[in-house]
Order: structure tokens, then C-alpha cells, then sequence
């Protein structure tokens, strides 16, 4: 019965991080000082840490977020951009690569 249950979370963990490969960062893991609200500096961190994202897409990107415009991203904000980006990447299914999300070229 133990090693049922050790199998178990083995299978959970892994599960867990094949999901986490494709869902959206956590806004506690981008607000690295826990301030409770994301600054432009710890978006463009976030952003450009994968080196596909230059720093001046991500500053574009974050004013996208930043949907009252006071400089800081809120938890509120941030989850209003995550379903934007949900959307635009149904919308697209061939472009898994995220620094294309929130992209919107028909203004
Ligand atoms: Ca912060
Ligand atoms: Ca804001």
C-alpha cells in the first residue's frame, strides 16, 4: 500500500511538471521582491529570461499589462492578461512560442 502511494506521487509530480511547461508563470514567481504587485523592472526580468524576449518587447508588453497605466502590474492586472493571452494563443495553436503572445498587430 506504501509503495502504491510513492508510485502515485511519482506519477503526480510528473504530471505536474509536463503541465508547467505550457501554463503561465505564477505572479508570485514573477513579483520577486513580494511586493505584491509586479514593477516594470521584475516584468522585463521575467520577460527576457528565457533570451527571446528583447527588453524593449517586454517594456511594450508590461505597458499592454498595466492596464491603469501607475507603473506597477497588480495581481488583478496580471490575471486579465493571462486570459487575454489564453485567448489569442487559442486563436493560434501553431505558435507555441510565448514572446508572441499579447502581440496584437491590427490596431
Ligand atoms: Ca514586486
Ligand atoms: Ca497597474
Amino acid at each position: 500500500m506504501k509503495r502504491f502511494a510513492i508510485i502515485l506521487a511519482g506519477a503526480a509530480a510528473a504530471g505536474t511538471f509536463a503541465a508547467s511547461a505550457g501554463e503561465m508563470t505564477a505572479f508570485g514567481d514573477i513579483d520577486t521582491d513580494a511586493s505584491g504587485t509586479i514593477s516594470q523592472e521584475e516584468f522585463v526580468t521575467w520577460k527576457t529570461a528565457d533570451g527571446d524576449v528583447t527588453e524593449a518587447e517586454a517594456t511594450e508588453k508590461f505597458a499592454m499589462v498595466d492596464a491603469d497605466y501607475d507603473g506597477e502590474v497588480t495581481e488583478a492586472e496580471y490575471e486579465e492578461a493571462k486570459e487575454d493571452w489564453a485567448e489569442e494563443k487559442d486563436a493560434s495553436d501553431d505558435m507555441t512560442d510565448d514572446s508572441e503572445m499579447g502581440v496584437d498587430t491590427d490596431y
